[in-house]
């Protein structure tokens, strides 16, 4: 078995674009959390600068971080092709692009190059740190807007700050030294799906400094910039058989091989510090205000991956491309689209939400990039409170607000853990708050009516009387038939 890494086969040189090899050592950009979604989207971007002038912007090849146990063995494998690999793009008509990635110029990983990514951090030559660490990743609660202190792997790194764990153990061990170096600002710049991930990284990192060591809050403030964005590009895992498939065709194995879609989108805010990459030179739109981009992607994309995900499990569907095209599922996600969310939208100029749903569901139906179920229900809790609950706040702000089908969503929600409670297969679910979970439907014994109650995901939602009668309600026509009859209910409710 041949590699890819700088011995590229013919069949690779001649049908796939191939990058030069970058023309510097040096790495502006450090970033942290180097999943599927970082190489399809920002390494993307930053290979497609590079190669429209190699000479001038292989300064902006990437040094990448990973923090999780489990990256241990794509780090190995990246190492091991010298950090190339093929991000293939496949469009909803059938057909491929294929392309070898090279920006990403080094990795490294938290448990052993920690003194590496800490000067790093420091160095003056490193212009800006990105962030793909999830939702889940910032430690916020976000219904109080509270930085979690209190939270065992913080208390660490505050306890013993030279032996950092988290990402803000490190942030503020390695701005304390740029500081002291005198190295100049810095953007950081977060890439994760959440409304305004630049306030909350800010938030997040003040908090954490505020403790840790005060003195560095007003450096901070003059040297560093957090920019909001709005990133997209559907990236679901590649499977063995995606990389047994690309072995076969070029004759070449890629372990670290990333499939996605060939959509892309990225709105960043123009707030950065010192030198930044000229991103717009390779389709990124920069504005001044990325909040209602942010608000139209998270509830109509990303909420609606969350409604299709859900009913899809409910009604059968192990694939996304399949539980979109179901009549009832298409139907109730219009529905959901036309009459819950856009109204909560701030308008934007020059933006039809209607053509943006139309081009979504589409997006959705690609058959070639194979998206499952199962990536878009893990991790719910973490996802729901940022891309369901919000429209429903803003709903609840109305004299009559629209909110069966956000009901419906979470419903559905509750049927799929129940299920896999009954299936004896809670372990299975990926989800942070599964293990707090267990006993609670335990307790219930099969009625879900305590689930809306379940503060760290909905908050106060539960003080909403009229909202949790119809939840109940809702629930008791689950209970008694299926979910099914709870979407012919609202379907006729809305038409
Ligand atoms: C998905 C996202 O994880 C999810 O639930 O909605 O990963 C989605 O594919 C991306 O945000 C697309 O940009």
């Amino acid at each position: 078995m041949q590699l890819l890494n700088n011995n590229l086969s013919d069949r690779v040189a001649k049908e796939i674009k191939v990058p030069a090899a970058l023309k510097s050592s040096r790495s502006q950009i450090l970033h942290i959390g180097v999943g599927g979604f970082h190489r399809s989207h920002q390494v993307y971007a930053i290979q497609q600068l590079i190669d429209s002038n190699p000479e001038k912007f292989s300064k902006w090849a990437i040094t990448g971080v990973c923090m999780m146990p489990e990256d241990l063995q794509l780090v190995e494998n990246l190492r091991k092709q010298n950090q190339r690999y093929c991000l293939k793009m496949s469009t909803p008509s059938g057909t491929e692009d294929i392309r070898v990635m090279n920006a990403i110029a080094s990795i490294l990983h938290s448990a052993s190059d920690a003194v590496k990514i800490v000067n790093r951090i420091a160095s003056a030559e490193t212009k800006v740190i990105s962030f793909t660490i999830t939702e889940g990743g910032y430690n916020i609660d976000f219904d109080k807007s509270r930085f979690l202190i209190e939270n065992p792997a913080v208390q660490a790194d505050l306890i013993n700050p030279d032996q950092p764990g988290t990402v803000f153990g490190f942030l503020a061990k390695g701005l304390a030294l740029r500081k002291l170096r005198n190295n100049g600002p810095i953007t950081l710049m977060s890439c994760d799906n959440i409304q305004e991930n630049g306030h909350i990284l800010k938030l997040a990192l003040l908090s954490f400094i505020s403790v840790y060591d005060e003195s560095l809050l007003p450096w901070i403030a003059d040297n560093v910039r957090f920019p909001n964005s709005m990133v997209d590009r559907i990236t679901p895992v590649a499977t063995e058989k995606d990389k047994a498939d690309f072995e076969r065709q070029y004759g070449l194995r890629d372990n670290c091989l990333v499939v996605s879609e060939d959509y892309f989108q990225w709105v960043l805010e123009d707030n950065k510090y010192g030198d930044f990459p000229p991103l717009e030179q390779v389709g990124v739109e920069i504005v001044a205000e990325v909040k209602p981009y942010e608000a139209m992607k998270l509830s109509i994309l990303n909420g609606g991956h969350t409604l299709v995900g859900l009913l899809g499990d409910a009604l059968g569907y192990n694939r996304i491309h399949n539980a979109v095209v179901d009549e009832a599922i298409s139907r109730i996600y219009d529905m959901y689209v036309q009459q819950e969310v856009i109204p909560t939208l701030a308008v934007i100029d020059g933006v039809s939400f209607y053509n943006y749903y139309e081009k979504v569901k589409l997006r959705f139906s690609n058959a070639m990039i194979n998206d499952s179920t199962d990536r878009i229900i893990s991790g719910s809790s973490d996802k729901v409170p940022k891309f369901v609950l919000p429209v429903l706040q803003e709903q609840l702000k109305n004299s009559s607000p629209k909110k069966d089908i956000t009901l419906l969503i979470i419903i559905a929600w509750w049927v799929y853990l129940e299920k896999e409670f009954n299936k004896n297969q809670m372990a299975d679910v990926k989800d942070q708050k599964v293990t707090e979970w267990l006993p609670m439907f335990e307790t219930a014994k099969g009625n879900g009516d305590w689930f809306i109650s379940y503060k760290p995901v909905f908050g106060a939602l539960a003080e909403h009387v009229e909202l949790v009668n119809l939840y109940k309600a809702y629930m008791k026509v689950v209970q008694e038939g299926e979910l099914g009859s709870l979407i012919d209910k609202i379907l006729e409710k809305y038409s």
